[in-house]
């Protein structure tokens, strides 16, 4: 065997076996209700590798929700509502789950990760949300909630009930991302139908969890195995929960930062990535991405983590990408004063502990630095070789498409880049 076949053969084995490590991973999206339903049927038909479910006690609505033979449609509470939804009533939805719980926990059977779908505010998905969360843990799984809530103008009451679902279910929910539906208004026009509006909104969604997804399961992430995806939706502390999930698209010749600023600023949402505690992200372009975009991607999203985060990188290579380029974030741990009430009503949050445990932080870093202070070439130096270990498989990837290509100009025009990063106009948040 000659040595180059000996070395593509070799290639061949760590790609295998990196793709092993996540394939085994089962992943379930679970609808709840009107909603969620709604979510579901639209990323259900180009998400491969996870199963799919609706539930709802809507029979109607579950036969929309279920029209792509991929998701499966569980009704509950049957005998409560014969079939036709809560009418907004939280108690019965609870009721309802309640009493079929069984059937929805046989959904749960060897499932790594369940994420739920639910728009909250009506009485079905806020009304099972708590009881499902609390047994798609009890089977073990870690759990993702995707919510939205109601518009203002759809009166307090459904607010309420919202929020209160949110109370109740995040006990048992690893991570969660709540969207204002009001939030669209930032993307589209104020007198845009609601029905087109909500669909722009769902599509949103499901454009950042099929990023996610797709993250997963066809980077081929570098060394990364399921205890990794675990440590980073994996939040105790109730007010680092908050999740950030977004993608952006755009032209590469728009340039890395602006990409990166337009998935940083994504408009639907009410919190920001500051002081967050993992990552997982995938840059996905044609094979005429370079090293110099990708670097400058990473380290533009990674600065705004805590030194501490956990960050996973993805690149992926599609020919479709010819000249393009895709970078989907998913952030979890994000600090956020955002629901700070609610959450805080129930006296389980400390945000006091929580500063508290930030300034014994802070000063531990202080004596750190301090020490570090005399071995700061030193150091720096490592952490360049920290950074370059991270980019080892994108430039060797880089590699493989173009031998010829001069790194150290690259180099130069990467730090340049990352320099002018810090000009452009950053929301309040950023800063
Ligand atoms: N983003 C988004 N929000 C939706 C959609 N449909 C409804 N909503 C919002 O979700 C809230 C709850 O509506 P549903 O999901 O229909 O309620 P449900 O959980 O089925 O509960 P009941 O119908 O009351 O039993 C509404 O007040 C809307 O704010 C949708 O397709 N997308
Ligand atoms: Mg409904």
């Amino acid at each position: 065997m000659s040595a180059a076949t000996k070395k593509k053969t070799k290639n061949r084995k760590i790609k295998k076996n990196e793709e092993e490590s996540l394939k085994g991973i089962k992943v379930k999206i679970v609808g709840v209700g009107g909603g969620g339903g709604s979510i579901i049927s639209n990323i259900s038909p180009d998400l491969k590798k996870v199963s799919f479910a609706a539930v709802n006690t809507d029979l109607r609505a579950l036969k929309e929700a279920t029209k792509n033979k991929k998701v499966k449609g569980v009704s509950f509470g049957k005998n409560l509502t014969s079939g036709l939804g809560t009418g907004m009533d939280k108690n019965l939805g609870r009721r309802a789950a309640e009493e079929d719980i069984d059937e929805i926990q046989k959904l749960f059977k060897d499932q790594d990760i369940v994420i739920f779908v639910a728009s909250l505010g009506g009485g079905t998905g806020s009304g099972a949300m708590p009881t499902f969360a609390k047994a798609a843990k009890e089977m073990g799984a870690l759990t993702y909630g995707l919510f939205t809530l109601p518009f203002p103008f759809e009166g307090d009451k459904k607010m309420k009930i919202a929020k209160e679902a949110v109370k109740e279910t995040k006990d048992n929910l690893d991570a969660v991302t709540i969207l204002p539906n009001e939030k669209i208004f930032e993307i589209v026009d104020k007198n845009t139908p609601l029905k087109e509006a909500l669909s722009v909104m769902n599509d949103n969604l499901a454009k950042g969890l099929e990023g996610l997804i797709e993250t997963i399961f066809e980077t081929g992430l570098i060394n990364v195995d399921f205890a990794d995806i675990r440590a980073i939706l994996k939040n105790k502390n109730q007010n680092r929960k908050f999740a950030y999930l977004s993608t952006a698209e755009g032209k590469l010749e728009e340039g890395a930062k602006e990409i990166v600023k337009r998935v940083l600023t994504n408009p639907l949402y009410a919190y920001s990535i500051s002081r967050a505690k993992g990552m997982i992200f995938n840059i996905t372009g044609g094979s005429d991405i370079g090293l110099t975009d990708i670097s400058s991607i990473s380290e533009s999203i990674s600065k705004y983590t805590e030194d501490d985060a956990k960050i996973i990188i993805g690149i992926m290579q599609k020919k479709k990408y010819k000249d393009k380029v895709k970078v989907a974030l998913f952030v979890t741990g994000c600090y956020t004063d955002y629901m700070k009430k609610e959450f805080e009503e129930e006296g389980e949050i400390s945000e006091k502990k929580d500063i508290k445990e930030l300034k014994k932080k802070t000063q531990k870093k202080k004596k750190r630095n301090n020490k570090k202070i005399k071995s700061k070439n030193k150091k720096e130096e490592e952490k360049r070789e920290e950074i370059s270990e991270i980019r080892v498989k994108p430039i060797e990837l880089e590699k493989e498409h173009n031998k010829s290509q001069d790194f150290s100009t690259q180099k130069n025009e990467e730090k340049r880049l990352i320099e002018e990063d810090d000009e452009w106009d950053k929301p309040a948040f950023l800063k």
